[in-house]
């Protein structure tokens, strides 16, 4: 057989599986990644560990899993035709509907013959003298990329509890990052649900009117809101498809690209009526702009953070009829949207149901699983199936579960033992020839996601142009700028309320050695600013950075 006719069949065994740039991952990021660098007529290949397309969404198929996002805001915004063919049908998606459209994406712009699947990646190391790195794959098989670049995701290396006997459980349990393909039944059956972030409450608002008997083990109650969620109308569809240069421009200026923007008002600059009318508001309309376009200081001023905390617990109290389980639920060891505000949909009602119990593990810890159940300080329950929605080592977790080796042989989990040391999120000194998409210190996982994996990625292209343009095979960040760039991401963190609280987002996580001491994870200066000094950054030649 002819060579060509191998290459098509199968492009790594002819190019010896060397590649202008190796990518890790084929989520959101990963698949915008390859498009732009085929139009720059790079050699590309992507390694996934999963069977298709699509990442968080690919992975995340437990019961209830939806945007929090409005579907319009999140979709690619890199292609006119794909915005007007695709229809959203409701204000949120579920899991399966945008697993759906990323499968499409995939499909339409040819992405699969430049991924490999089953794929997960075990190591990569820089080699010096060839400039490229060497990308290794769990099995020993090796592939070498001139760039490498991660899109691994910053909610991906999932935990499951440090409880004793978590192996020993004989029904059956799943994490929910790591849910089943095939559909689960859940009648008549006596299920324990252990978390109540984000993922926690879809699955708990989800599966009670399901089960049989639904325990929920909470240790830390979150401020939870309305997500009010609906299908969108045939003219809701007419009026969204031809407003999308108008939402994108509007997504560029918020902090987080959210359709909401933060209320320009002090919480104490108007009068008691207003505030309690304004909130009212928030609370009876869709999505994040209870948190996002709230008073300006409600995120900053213990005061008014206190205030809008008591205003939602009214609303909790309101909505509980058992006051006992009502107080439970209320937050006291931190304010509003100090951690990521989880939506719901009849999540307080669920609490209303003769069959679903509330355990508070702080009041009464969980000591062991057991074969047939969970066992706390004071009682020991039967289930015949455990649901962990304990969350992730977040942001670094996934890049330390890769051995990253860099100049000299030094290996990326040392170098951020310390904590993240990045240049704009995108880079590490030392890590030559390397990008990090939603890596840790950049605007993305402060952000509605996929506009800000745009702007890395569309980042990461003009590089990457630049250095075809110009001959250069190697690029790094100076340690001076990787240190300036740390320092300005504490700074903008300082006096930020969330700075206080233990949460993924400060990198908090009781079931990893050595992750209980917060971190500065995460750039807070908002995504306009962010976007404006990376641009900054190019458009200088590169400040900071040393091209050869
Ligand atoms: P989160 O928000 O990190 O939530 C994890 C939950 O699991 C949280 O309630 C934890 O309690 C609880 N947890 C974790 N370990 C334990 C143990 N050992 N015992 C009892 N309870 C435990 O993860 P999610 O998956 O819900 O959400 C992640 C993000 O995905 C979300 O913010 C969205 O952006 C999408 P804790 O609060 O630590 O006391």
């Amino acid at each position: 057989m002819p060579d060509t006719q191998v290459a098509a069949a199968d492009p790594d065994t002819m190019a010896n599986k060397t590649y202008d740039a190796v990518i890790i991952g084929a989520g959101i990021a990963g698949m915008y990644q390859l498009y732009r660098l085929r139009q720059l007529g790079l050699s590309v290949r992507v390694l996934e560990t999963g069977s298709g397309v699509g990442g968080t969404w690919y992975w995340n198929r437990y019961p209830g899993a939806r945007f929090d996002s409005e579907s319009y805001t999140y979709g690619y915004s890199f292609s006119e035709e794909l915005l007007q063919d695709w229809n959203w049908s409701e204000h949120f998606a579920p899991q399966a509907e945008t697993l759906r459209y990323l499968n499409h994406v995939a499909d339409r712009f040819d992405m699969r013959r430049d991924i490999r699947f089953g794929s997960r990646v075990s190591s990569a190391a820089f080699d010096e003298a060839a400039r490229r790195w060497e990308v290794t794959l769990d099995g020993g098989e090796r592939f070498f990329g001139r760039f490498l670049i991660t899109a691994i995701g910053p909610l991906s290396a999932h935990t499951l509890p440090r409880i004793p006997g978590v192996d020993s459980f004989r029904g059956q349990s799943f994490h929910t990052y790591r849910w089943p393909h095939e559909p689960v039944d859940f009648a008549g059956k006596r299920v324990a649900v252990i978390g109540t972030g984000a993922t926690g409450v879809q699955v708990i608002q989800t599966i009670a009117p399901l089960v049989g008997r639904l325990t929920v083990f909470q240790r830390t109650p979150n401020w939870c809101t309305p997500l009010h969620n609906r299908k969108i109308t045939e003219d809701e569809q007419r009026k969204i498809k031809a407003g999308y240069p108008a939402m994108f421009d509007l997504l560029r200026r918020t902090p987080g690209c959210y359709i909401h923007n933060t209320d320009p008002r002090g919480t104490f600059e108007v009068t008691e009526e207003e505030r309690e009318t304004f909130w009212e508001k928030l609370y009876s309309e869709p999505g994040f702009g209870i948190w996002m376009a709230n008073f300006r200081d409600v995120l900053t001023d213990p005061k008014a953070n206190a205030l809008f905390s008591d205003f939602v617990a009214r609303k909790i109290r309101q909505r509980v009829k058992d006051p006992a389980t009502a107080e439970k639920l209320i937050p006291k060891c931190h304010g509003f949207g100090t951690r990521r505000v989880p939506q719901e949909t009849g999540y307080y009602e669920a609490y209303n149901l003769p069959h679903v119990e509330l355990v508070d593990t702080r009041a009464t810890p969980i000591e062991r699983i057991t074969e047939t159940g969970v066992r706390t300080s004071d009682a020991e329950r039967g289930f015949d199936m455990i649901i962990y929605a304990t969350g992730f080592d977040a942001i670094t977790g996934a890049f330390d579960r890769i051995e990253f080796r860099g100049t000299g042989g030094q290996r990326l989990k040392d170098h951020w033992a310390d904590g993240p040391k990045t240049y704009l999120g995108l880079m590490s000194a030392g890590f030559p020839n390397m990008l990090t998409i939603v890596g840790p210190h950049n605007a993305s996982t402060r952000c509605n996601i996929p506009r800000c994996i745009e702007q890395n990625v569309d980042w990461a292209t003009g590089l990457m142009r630049a250095a075809r343009d110009r001959g250069i095979t190697r690029f790094e960040a100076t340690p001076d700028a990787e240190a300036e760039w740390s320092r300005h991401i504490e700074e903008l963190a300082d006096g930020m309320l969330y700075t206080q609280v233990d949460s993924w987002a400060t990198g908090v996580n009781s079931n990893v050695e050595g992750r209980n001491v917060r971190r500065i994870l995460q750039y807070q200066g908002g995504a306009p600013a962010y976007r404006a000094r990376c641009d900054e950054v190019a458009a200088t030649g590169y400040a900071g950075m040393v091209l050869s």
